[in-house]
């Protein structure tokens, strides 16, 4: 591990983004590892608005088989979600959770200052009223919007390519003042999260952590990196972290 220059102050602002690695030993499959998501659908049939206009069946079928697997009962929060949530809590400063999953772990685990910048599998968005409703069963195209009663008109809450990620604004506030930016299991592939370590540089004064399976895309621009599985890495810097402040 490479570490940290000097200690953070308690009252430093925390911003954490997270990945697919994150809930990995969770049971919920990766995008870009060997064998994950990408290696067996491609990501122009089921994760663009093209994909949904031109076959919106599919894209249901794929969304409701992992909504399915996210509500098993062999899905939970590991160590490392239960760590974050345990640092949202005991840390005197603010802390933003900042994830790309659409998974709910973050929140089962007890994060409450959270962000989900590309949407949540539990949700269901009307593309009629713009309305987002509660939606844990399977969904296709006759499903009727709990918001507004017309049927026809839902697709899964999450954000494909091309679209816009949710709460940019906060987020980029957030990252300007930051004192630590924490990256945890994502590749650094996706933008604009992948961005978010060079904001917080430009910024000029928050330290970089990199918590990951092995190094991403961006590493080299993570002040501090540490590589091994999210359940046994992330509580130990938390651990360091509200021990000494890094
Ligand atoms: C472990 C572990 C363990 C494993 N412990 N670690 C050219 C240049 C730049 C940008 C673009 C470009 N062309 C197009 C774009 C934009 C595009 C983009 O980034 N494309 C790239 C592919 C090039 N982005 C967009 O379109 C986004 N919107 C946008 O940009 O709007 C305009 C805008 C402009 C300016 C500001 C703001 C906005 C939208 C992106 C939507 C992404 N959607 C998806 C699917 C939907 C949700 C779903 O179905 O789940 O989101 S794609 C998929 O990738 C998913 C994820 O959230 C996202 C990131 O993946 P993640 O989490 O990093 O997973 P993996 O699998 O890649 O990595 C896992 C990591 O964990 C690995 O490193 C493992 O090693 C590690 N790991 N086990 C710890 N146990």
């Amino acid at each position: 591990m490479i570490r940290a220059n000097k200690p953070l102050s308690k009252a430093g602002r925390i911003v954490i983004l997270t990945g697919a690695g994150i809930s990995k030993e969770s049971g919920l499959e990766t995008f870009r590892d060997p064998g994950g998501i990408w290696a067996r659908v491609r990501v122009e049939d089921v994760a663009t608005p093209d994909a949904f206009a031109r076959d919106p069946q599919r894209v249901h079928a794929f969304y409701n088989a992992r909504r399915q697997g996210l509500l098993s009962a062999n899905v939970a929060p590991n160590p490392a979600h239960a760590a974050l949530a345990h640092l949202e809590a005991e840390w005197p400063g603010e802390v933003l959770l900042v994830t790309q999953n659409i998974d709910d772990l973050h929140e089962r685990a007890g994060a409450r200052n959270l962000i989900h910048m590309h949407g949540e599998i539990l949700t269901a968005l009307c593309t009629l009223c713009r309305g987002i409703s509660p939606w844990r069963h399977d969904m296709d195209a006759a499903s009727q919007c709990p918001a507004c009663g017309r049927a026809g008109s839902l697709r899964v809450n999450v954000v494909w390519f091309g679209e816009m990620p949710y709460e940019m604004e906060r987020i980029y506030r957030a990252l300007a003042a930051c004192d630590l930016f924490l990256s945890i299991g994502t590749s650094g592939n996706v933008y604009p999260a992948a961005g978010f370590v060079e904001e917080v540089r430009g910024a000029g004064h928050g330290h970089t952590v990199e918590l990951n399976l092995e190094p991403s895309q961006g590493h080299s621009s993570f002040a501090e990196r540490a590589y091994g599985r999210a359940s046994e890495i992330v509580p130990a810097f938390v651990t360091r972290l509200l021990e000494d402040g890094g």
